[in-house]
This record gives C-alpha cells, sequence and structure tokens, in this order.
C-alpha cells in the first residue's frame, strides 16, 4: 500500500482505469501511450496496481489505492473505464464510483457486458446525476494494448468528451479510427455481442472447410495452412484465416505432431455466442449461422455423449477422397466465402432488429468500418458491407447487396456440391449447409411455412392468411371443413 501521505493526490489524471487484469492493464497503457494522456490506475487488490506501475514507469500512471484517492487524482469531468469481469463486480464497482464520483463525471464498462444489463445500469447512473457508457470492446489483449475496435455506447453528451479520447487509442483502419458511437445505452454491447455471434460463424465456418480440406485431400496441416495462407491473399483475407494458417502451421515441441491433433478436440466459450443467439430468438431474427457454431461448439464439448461415436453407422472415414484437390480446395474456398456472407448478413439483421427494439440509431456502414481493423473479425470483406450500406442504406437484408448477390452467383454452385460431399462422406459441416438452407429459404417463392399455418390452424384455430384475397380465415376442421373469416390470432 502506498504511504498515507500520497493519499491527497492532485488531479492531474483525464482518465482512469479500474480493474487492471490483462485487458485493464493493456488499455491503461494503450492510453498511456497517447499523447496527452495522464491514466489513473485503480485495482481492488492493489499488488496488481504495484506491478503494472513498476513494470511500466514510462506509463506515468497515477497509482491509486483507494476509490477515494482514484477520483481526487481524476480531473472533471472525472472519466474512468471498468474493466473488470462482467456481472456483479462490474455492478460492485460502479457502486463505489458513484459514491466517489460526482455528478456529470463519465463511468464506462469496458467489459463484455450483456447489453440489457447495460440499459439498466445507464437508467440507474443516469438518474443518479452521473453519465454511462457502455462499451464493447474487442481484439483481445494485443488490441487492448495496440489498438482496439471500440463500440461506446451512452449519452452524447459523454461522447463529446470521451470520442478524442477513444479515437486517440483505436485501432485505425484505412485512416480511419475503429470507434464510433454506436447509439444510446445499451447500443455498444449490443453490437459487441453480435460481433462475438458473428466471430463465432466466421471460426466453425473457417473449422469446417479445414476438416473437408484435410479429410478429401489427405493434405496435412502445414499444407493446408498454404491453402489458408493464399487464400488470405484474395477476397478471404482476414486476421481469422491468417491465424488460422498460423496454428496449422505450428508443431508441438513435446511430439513433434502438427498441435492441432494434440489439443483436445472441446471447444470452449464464453459465452457471448449463446447471447448472440438468445437475443436473435427473442427479436424473431434467423442467425442460423452463429446458432450452428455456437451448438457446434456445445456438440464438440460434450464428450460423454460422443463416446457413441463408434455405435452410430456412416460412411467410412476412408472412403472419402476426392479426385482433383485443387478444384476440391476452390470449391471449399467459395462455399466458405458464400457461407460467411450469410454469416454477416445475418449478424447485421440482428443489429437492425436490435436498434428498432430497443430505440437505437445504428448506422450499420459505420459499424462494419469500425470492425475493419483491431477486432477479431477483421477483414477485407467489411468494405464490400460498408459499401453496401453506403448505396443503401434501408437495405432489408445485406446479402441483397448486387455485390453480394454476384458473389454468391459465382460461388452457389461450389457450395451445393460442398454441402453435397460433406453430407455424402458423412463430415458435419453444420453451418456450411445451414448457411445454404437460409439462402435457399430467402430465394424460395413459395415456402412450406403455409403448411405450417395450416397445421397450426388445425390444431389451435391460430387462424391464417390467404394469397387471394385480405382478411384472416379458419376452416371449421373438427366441423364440416368449410371456411370462415376471423380474428387474426397470428
Ligand atoms: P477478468 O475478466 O479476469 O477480471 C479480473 C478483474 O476484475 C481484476 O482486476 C479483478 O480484481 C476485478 N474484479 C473482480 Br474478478 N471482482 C471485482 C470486484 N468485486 N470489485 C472490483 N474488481 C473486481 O479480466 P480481463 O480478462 O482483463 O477482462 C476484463 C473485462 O474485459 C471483462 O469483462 C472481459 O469480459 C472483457 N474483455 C475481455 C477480453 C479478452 O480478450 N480477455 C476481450 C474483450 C473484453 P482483482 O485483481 O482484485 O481480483
Amino acid at each position: 500500500m502506498p504511504d498515507a501521505s500520497t493519499a491527497s493526490v492532485s488531479p492531474t489524471a483525464n482518465i482512469g482505469v479500474v480493474g487492471l487484469a490483462v485487458m485493464g492493464s493493456n488499455l491503461a497503457r494503450n492510453l498511456a501511450s497517447r499523447e496527452g494522456n495522464t491514466v489513473a490506475v485503480f485495482n481492488r487488490s492493489y499488488e496488481k496496481t504495484e506491478t503494472l506501475v513498476t513494470e511500466h514507469p514510462e506509463a506515468g500512471f497515477v497509482p491509486a489505492s483507494t476509490y477515494e484517492e482514484f477520483a481526487a487524482a481524476l480531473q472533471k469531468p472525472r472519466t474512468a473505464i471498468i474493466m473488470v469481469k462482467a456481472g456483479g463486480p462490474t455492478d460492485a464497482v460502479i457502486d463505489e464510483l458513484m459514491r466517489v464520483f460526482e455528478p456529470g463525471d463519465i463511468i464506462i464498462d469496458g467489459g463484455n457486458s450483456l447489453f440489457t444489463d447495460t440499459i439498466r445500469r445507464e437508467k440507474a447512473v443516469r438518474e443518479a446525476g452521473f453519465n454511462f457508457v457502455g462499451m464493447g470492446v474487442s481484439g483481445g489483449e494485443e488490441g487492448a494494448l495496440l489498438g482496439p475496435s471500440l463500440m461506446p455506447g451512452g449519452p452524447d453528451e459523454a461522447w463529446v468528451t470521451l470520442g478524442p479520447i477513444l479515437r486517440s487509442i483505436a485501432a485505425v483502419a484505412e485512416g480511419e479510427p475503429c470507434v464510433t458511437h454506436v447509439g444510446h445505452d445499451g447500443a455498444g454491447h449490443f453490437v459487441k455481442m453480435v460481433h462475438n455471434g458473428i466471430e463465432y460463424a466466421d471460426m466453425q465456418l473457417i473449422a469446417e472447410a479445414y476438416d473437408l480440406i484435410r479429410r478429401g485431400t489427405g493434405k496435412t496441416p502445414a499444407e493446408i495452412a498454404d491453402v489458408f495462407a493464399e487464400w488470405n491473399r484474395g477476397e478471404l483475407e482476414s486476421y481469422l484465416i491468417e491465424i488460422t494458417a498460423e496454428v496449422l502451421r505450428q508443431n508441438d515441441a513435446a511430439t513433434g505432431r502438427p498441435l492441432v491433433d494434440v489439443i483436445v478436440d472441446e471447444a470452449g466459450a464464453k459465452g457471448t455466442g449463446a447471447w448472440t443467439v438468445q437475443t436473435a430468438l427473442d427479436l424473431g431474427v434467423p442467425v442460423s449461422g452463429i446458432a450452428e457454431a455456437t451448438f457446434a461448439r456445445s456438440l464438440s464439448s460434450h464428450r460423454e455423449q460422443r463416446d457413441v461415436s463408434g455405435a452410430l453407422p456412416g460412411p467410412s472415414d476412408d472412403a472419402f477422397t476426392v479426385p482433383d484437390a485443387d478444384a476440391f480446395i476452390e470449391q471449399v474456398r467459395l462455399a466458405l466465402y458464400a457461407s460467411k456472407i450469410v454469416a454477416y448478413s445475418q449478424g447485421f439483421d440482428e443489429i437492425r432488429a436490435g436498434a428498432a427494439q430497443y430505440g437505437w440509431t445504428i448506422d450499420l456502414g459505420a459499424i462494419s468500418r469500425i470492425w475493419r481493423g483491431g477486432c477479431i473479425i477483421r477483414a477485407q470483406f467489411l468494405n464490400r458491407i460498408a459499401d453496401a450500406y453506403a448505396a443503401e442504406p434501408e437495405l432489408p437484408v445485406l446479402l441483397s447487396a448486387p455485390y453480394f448477390v454476384e458473389a454468391l452467383g459465382r460461388a452457389q454452385a461450389a457450395w451445393r456440391d460442398i454441402v453435397q460431399i460433406a453430407a455424402g462422406a458423412g463430415i458435419p459441416a453444420p453451418a456450411f449447409s445451414s448457411s445454404l438452407a437460409y439462402y435457399d429459404g430467402l430465394r424460395a417463392e413459395r415456402l412450406p411455412a403455409a403448411l405450417i399455418q395450416g397445421q397450426r390452424d388445425f390444431f389451435g384455430a391460430h387462424t391464417y392468411r390467404r394469397t387471394d384475397k385480405p382478411g384472416t380465415f379458419h376452416t371449421l376442421w373438427s366441423g364440416d371443413r368449410t371456411e370462415i373469416e376471423a380474428e387474426d390470432t397470428h
């Protein structure tokens, strides 16, 4: 603990960080490295503060050992970024800051909070006279240190103070800082949640592509790394494709085997994929690619269920080889690109639906631009999304933009072949197949939903509408089966 005489610090810092685990300490270092910033730092257990300050004297941190000291170190309006574990810890820190801060001060939650918590907190903190900003931070520890993609929500008033600071620490993509004021209250955390959902889908699609290539061509992980490195020079160029090549090229020092063969095949998750899907279900938005990716992780991690694998009949593993490896790899690339368009399109749909539900004005083109740098899903491809929304801001579904229609048209034959090949060979490709099914669902002039409406009317008198005249109808199924006009009970 510092000497008690240091307790009366003068307000020299223009920004503070609470929570100095990996994300908070890196974000604090990033802030301190920018011209004009002096950063106050506080952590519940003082050792972390001490370590950070000692290891980084160049940062000129102002350490605080109590919330009172932290408040005293900050110029007004005090601005503090909380980087602690989401949930109860975030509420605890907000309460402490409200105790020592004054009305008009700005409290920012940079953790991975659920957007509905952010809406609740924003209301409570605002009613107490403070500004509250829920901010999505993407890019992991390296992003936090060198430049993350930042998705702040909260009031316009806070953005005036916060905007210049956040612009100074964000990643830069094509000359633009990867930060925008996403919208009010929980908008920032909502968009960050969907970002993570899209990340799940993208990773699953890449994993399916790898699996198909490996099982179909017999190439080694190192050889497949070359394929991904090549793909990274084209329209699939992205951070996730780039790191996939790195992971596949890595050999395990202990066994000499490819590392990917040594890693247990059970994917973990911290819950943001599930939040994205749960929220989409509530909003009635079909994010099937994200859902399949989330469920694929669940399936992988249920080892006790997977132990039945030997008992389930299917094509034999070694019965599958493709005659022309290069042609097959190109088909997989096209299937991956098409499925990726679907996943992003679904994610942007969810953002649009969330904005409508919660009263946010969200510029979808700006969201695609701030994801071009710093974050995990950064990709060339996001420029195409920005172009699509620039040309038509009210685009009803992203994949209907001319660029994507052309790309899907170019890919669809290969996409269908790959899904068929995977099914025939007994190779699970849930995200590839569900993306294609979604695409064909959108394409279909008539869907069998008409039959579902008939069934619903049969067992529950839920009524239906007709194609040939307005109104709502019910068939007297248990009577003489004539049709009557009915109240709409859809
Ligand atoms: P953790 O999520 O592991 O949280 C550890 C921090 O929370 C420590 O500073 C700890 O203080 C503090 N804390 C806890 Br736990 N309970 C507290 C309480 N009741 N009061 C005050 N402080 C408390 O840290 P992280 O991995 O650096 O992540 C920080 C936030 O950023 C999280 O919300 C995370 O979801 C989010 N995020 C993480 C990533 C990533 O790649 N890791 C990316 C984007 C966002 P202590 O030292 O005293 O225990």
